[in-house]
């Protein structure tokens, strides 16, 4: 039988490194997925939701650095891809969709499930080839690939049925991945970076994802200008841990002695971090350094006084030998005392939570962290996860955390926990999932993981909210509405899907029960924990129209008759606030 397009396209993507594709097959998608059965090489997931496979297939691509393939089919099919290749932009994860299309016979006629792909995948994807002919596939098939792995982000191929099951022109279509360039600034613009650190008192690193590869140098770099070392949440697991000078993340989440390293600092170096929270970076006061691999990073979020386009490793390698060694080290050591007063302070709830019902999240976080395992990876998902990860997990060389950090889907930890899972077979895997995040994707797709066996670890906030819109709203001084929902027993429910269920509402139950979850490998558990829902969560340094926002809050809350909810919040927060 000759080759068709379909089966040829495959062929290109295995030789690209491609192992997985996620999807739901259908219509258009028949002879494509019929082409990857003949093929054999791609193990196809075959999923209950698309956007499902897409955050799977981000967290693979994120953590593998190796392209994953995901499908929908023509219409519909497409549509539920398209959250997940937004984040897979937003993430920088090389994940190529084959979007199905109505045959070429049908276009533009307005046949049922035609979508336009160039307008639809518009905003998601650095680029959108449709096959409306054989002999254009190698060049898309190409381009998709190379753009996806070398730009890092997703890209889509459009392809009708009846393209999909032609047949391919008879011509080679072997090709090579080539390798990137790492870029380093000029020897005369590190001489001048040089001078600004020699001629700084105090000066601070905040330093985000760039920092993957970088972080002894970035240490060694901290270490010789008597450094405060701050992180985005993309950097925190790069730069954290067995940082003897890591003073903890600024921003919404913030905690630690960061703050003020950042904002008190002479001079600010950010380092591979596009942190777009521009309201807690400093003003005038304070000189900024930005070296990042992409330029347009430079500058975006605050203006700098000097821009290097550079890798991080080999920019601050090149650097290091460069910038003379600084004595005064007064500055790093009051951040630190700071960082160390503010984790005793959180540490509040961890040490007083097996006495603390409704269970403190933080306790559980605590918890979580002490008894996973040191190469463990941790999926959170957008919503007050995010803060109880941020401020309570701690990293190690070989442990991982990843979410829809600069997205900010709902939904994500679950989905990131089973690609993940799939690519690093019996690592440890654990899902911090929100009951809103959970209930909205994880749940439909918790079949797909019985079905594979997949030893996925749920452990979910089961607060009946979605308590970081609770407490958005309550900071901007609105009574929260349409916040508030009923679970069920998930233990109960996972286990009539065939899942592992552990409900745990006591909190002297929580460490047995987290540990029995760990040590389940034969397939998913979920771990359904009642938490406490008053459990606040602001950053270390409050906006005064924040601390302003929230008394109003409280007092619209009292004038509505909600004043049992009010002294709810304070006395469970009153050592926070
Ligand atoms: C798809 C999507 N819808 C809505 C939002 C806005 N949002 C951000 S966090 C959040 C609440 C999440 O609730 P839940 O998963 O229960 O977590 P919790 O904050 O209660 O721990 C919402 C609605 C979003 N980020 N993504
Ligand atoms: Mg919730």
């Amino acid at each position: 039988m000759a080759q068709t397009v379909a089966d040829v396209m495959w062929e290109m993507l295995v030789k690209a490194g491609v192992k997985r594709c996620y999807g739901i097959v259908g219509d258009a998608l028949n002879p494509v997925i019929d082409a990857l059965r003949r093929n054999g090489k791609i193990d196809f997931i075959h999923v209950r939701n698309e956007e499902y496979g897409v955050f799977a297939a981000v967290a693979e691509a994120y953590l593998t650095e190796n392209p994953v393939v995901v499908c929908g089919t023509a219409g519909p099919g497409v549509t539920h891809l398209f959250n997940g290749l937004m984040d897979a932009l937003k993430e920088g994860a090389p994940v190529i969709a084959i979007a199905g299309d109505v045959d070429t016979k049908l276009m533009d006629t307005f046949p049922r499930q035609e979508l336009n792909p160039y307008k639809f995948f518009d905003a998601a994807c650095l680029y959108v080839g449709r096959i409306v002919n054989p002999e254009q596939l190698r060049s898309v098939v190409t381009t998709a690939i190379l753009t996806a792995v070398l730009d890092k982000g997703p890209t889509v191929i459009v392809l009708p049925g009846d393209v999909a099951a032609a047949d391919v022109p008879s011509r080679a279509h072997d090709f090579t991945v080539p390798v990137r360039p790492i870029l380093c600034p000029s020897e005369s613009d590190l001489r001048r970076l040089a001078g600004m650190i020699d001629a700084a008192g105090k000066v601070t690193i905040l330093g985000g994802e760039g920092c993957r590869y970088a972080r002894e140098e970035v240490i060694q770099l901290s270490e010789k200008m008597k450094a405060p070392v701050a992180y985005s949440l993309r950097g925190k697991q790069w730069l954290e841990h067995d940082n003897p000078n890591a003073v903890g993340m600024t921003g919404l989440l913030g905690y630690g002695g960061a703050y003020r390293a950042i904002n008190d600092a002479d001079l600010l170096l950010l380092l591979g971090t596009d942190f777009p929270y521009s309201e807690f970076l400093p003003g005038d006061g304070v000189k900024k350094v930005q070296i990042d691999t992409d330029p347009k990073h430079i500058g975006r979020r605050i203006a700098v006084d000097l821009g290097l386009v550079g890798d991080i490793r080999s920019t601050v390698a090149a650097l290091l030998p460069l910038v003379r060694k600084k004595a005064d080290g007064h500055f790093l050591d009051q951040r630190i005392a700071e960082t160390r007063s503010f984790e005793e302070l959180l540490g509040h709830y961890v040490t007083k939570g097996p006495q603390i019902k409704p269970i403190r999240p933080e306790f559980l976080a605590a918890i979580l962290n002490e008894l996973a395992a040191d190469d463990a990876m941790f999926f959170v998902d957008t919503g007050t996860a995010c803060m109880w990860a941020a401020r309570h997990m701690r990293g190690g060389k070989n442990r991982r955390m990843f979410g829809s950090f600069a997205w900010g889907s709902m939904a994500n930890a679950s989905p990131n926990a089973f690609g993940a899972q799939l690519a690093y077979p019996g690592r440890q895997t654990i899902a911090l999932c929100g009951d809103g995040g959970f209930t909205m994707l994880g749940l439909g797709d918790l079949l797909t993981e019985v079905e594979r066996k997949t030893p996925v670890v749920h452990i979910i906030l089961n607060n009946e909210k979605l308590d970081f819109v609770s407490i958005e709203m309550q900071e901007a001084g609105m009574v929260p509405f349409g916040v508030d929902f009923k679970n069920p027993d998930f233990a109960k429910v996972a286990k009539a899907m065939g899942a592992k269920g552990i409900r745990i509402e006591e909190p002297g139950d929580v460490r047995a029960g987290v540990a029995e979850a760990l040590a389940h490998t034969s397939g998913p558990v979920v771990v359904d924990v009642v938490v406490d829902p008053f459990a606040l969560a602001l950053p270390s340094h409050v906006p005064f129209h924040t601390a302003k926002g929230f008394t109003l809050s409280m007092a619209k809350q009292v004038l509505k008759g909600k004043m049992d909810d009010v002294i709810k919040t304070m006395e469970h927060n009153v050592r926070l606030i």
